[in-house]
């Protein structure tokens, strides 16, 4: 088939380095696949690469990252919107649904120590200095096992905030997602590999996320074949988790989660603001291939043709579940004062910022 008579398929993308890396990723492996279509790029900007001068959580728009992109596809502007998969709220909007979830890079959070303190560890750092997150997960987990650190905000993409810890004296370190890291090729600069002991991770952290119309059957065929079985059922899990707490970026949810042997593992857990009080529990299940299990329209919004529904219901279920013991455990209480706490912080921070 010549060039001009190939079908068209559109990827929308954030125009952020990372973004860009990661839409031409998936761009490439669509290629490769279907050499009779085209794929081509969109690029646009969204709320949460305007605004940086606010932290994350106090912007109080849930998907800062995913809008616009998410505007283009439901005005048939694009065909497809590649995003890391823990910038995508536990529901999208009605009409859309993640359609491929890519094989789960390292999980874990990792430290990024300024040239200044290149020697040092989290834990060897002096006492007082400035740690740059702007992850209300990472501040509360980091508070409770480094007591000796000041947590304070960090704004911007990867690139900006990688050039303050360099340039500005704020920043001793900068806890950023290994994933993101590695993609941009900055693997160089980490220093230490926080395991799950110290920093539970995001939902979604270190996948990617295709998301598409839910009606557009032939884009969704054409997705499928990328999504990683293991990882998908794993993300299902802590979204369903995330999704039954009302987590959201205002208050410390995290995860950690494993499939093996058949058996689905996650642990979950909320933290206060400050991390002094925390619980975390854990849960599993056996996955199986039920017949006649009939399909939901989506699982935390994530489809696939590829797994059994009763494998999906399961992974559902475990999220749903562990949900469950937590609240019953008082998490609910820690949760809710965690989101009253952000946003009462967020009213004082928009009344002391001079207007413009
Ligand atoms: C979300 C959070 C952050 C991003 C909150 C969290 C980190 C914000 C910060 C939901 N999205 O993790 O608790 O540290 O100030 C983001 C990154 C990636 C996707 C960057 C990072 C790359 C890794 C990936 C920002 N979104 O976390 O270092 O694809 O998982």
């Amino acid at each position: 088939m010549s060039e001009i008579t190939k079908p068209t398929i559109r990827v929308g993308s954030r125009k952020s380095q990372l973004a860009l890396i990661q839409s031409k990723h998936v761009l490439e492996l669509l290629t490769q696949r279907y050499e009779d279509k085209n794929f081509h790029l969109e690029t646009m900007t969204t709320i949460g690469d305007e605004v940086l001068d606010r932290a994350l959580s106090q912007i109080g728009e849930k998907s800062l990252f995913t809008r616009e992109l998410e505007v283009a596809l439901e005005h048939n502007k694009v065909d497809l919107v590649v995003h890391s998969l823990k910038d995508m709220p536990t529901s999208l909007p009605i009409g859309m649904v993640i359609g491929a979830i890519l094989e789960r890079e390292d999980p874990r959070d990792a430290v990024i120590m300024s040239p200044k303190f290149f020697e040092c560890t989290l834990a060897t750092l002096p006492t007082g200095s400035v740690v740059g997150t702007s992850s209300l997960r990472r501040a509360a987990q980091l508070k409770r096992h480094f007591p000796h650190l000041v947590i304070q905000d960090i704004r911007g993409n990867l690139n900006t905030r990688l050039r303050k810890l360099d340039e500005e004296g704020t920043y001793a370190a900068l806890i950023l997602a290994t994933a993101g890291v590695k993609r941009m090729n900055w693997e160089s600069r980490i220093s230490e590999h926080l395991n799950t002991d110290v920093s539970m991770y995001a939902i979604g952290q270190g996948a990617l996320g295709i998301e598409c119309r839910q009606d557009d059957m032939a884009t969704r065929q054409l997705l499928a074949p990328f999504s990683h079985a293991e990882t998908l059922l794993c993300c299902v899990a802590e979204r369903a988790f995330l999704r039954t707490l009302e987590g959201g970026c205002s208050a410390p949810v995290a995860v950690e989660s494993r499939f093996l042997d058949d058996v689905l593992y996650l642990k979950g857990g909320v933290w206060s603001l400050d991390g002094k009080r925390s619980i975390t529990q854990s849960l599993d299940v056996k996955l199986a291939d039920i017949d006649d299990v009939p399909p939901a329209q989506s699982y935390t919004a994530v489809v696939s043709s590829h797994l059994n529904n009763s494998r999906l219901a399961l992974a559902e279920w475990l999220g749903v579940s562990l949900a469950g013991k937590i609240v019953a455990l008082g998490g609910g209480i820690i949760l809710d004062e965690a989101k009253k706490e952000t946003e009462q912080r967020n009213l004082v921070a928009a009344n002391v910022r001079p207007s413009k």
